[in-house]
């Protein structure tokens, strides 16, 4: 999508700190770090949000997923790691194409769930 931020980072159109790039997913470090690793996976695809994962497209989200522990093994997460995806402006979505974050390196303290 031409005016999705994300989709430009994804095309290298927006510099960013790439840490995993493949022909469907694309990860690099938040601009806002919540914990001293934080890192994004996106799909290169435009996908807006968990409720635009369908048949046909989940694939490519779960390849998002299948990607993180490689990630977080070279971040060096060996005591663990939250994986968070906002969903809509309840969840705080800021950026409308699907991304999960990644956040470890220091005990993550009090959650949700
Ligand atoms: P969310 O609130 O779940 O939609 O998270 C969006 C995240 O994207 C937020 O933690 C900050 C990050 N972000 C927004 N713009 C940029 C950018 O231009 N570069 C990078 N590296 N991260 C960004």
């Amino acid at each position: 999508m031409s005016d999705c931020i994300f989709c430009k980072i994804a095309a290298g159109e927006i510099p960013s700190t790439c840490l995993y790039e493949d022909d469907t997913v694309f990860a690099f470090r938040d601009i806002n770090p919540q914990a001293p690793v934080h890192f994004l996976v996106i799909p290169k695809e435009h996908i807006a949000s968990m409720n635009d994962v369908n048949a046909e497209n989940a694939a490519v989200a779960a390849h998002c997923l299948e990607v993180i522990g490689g990630i977080a093994e070279k971040e060096g997460l060996t005591g663990g790691y939250r994986v968070i995806s906002n969903c809509g402006p309840d969840a705080g979505q800021t950026v409308p194409h699907l991304h999960f974050h990644v956040l470890g390196g220091k005990p993550l303290g009090e959650k949700i769930i």
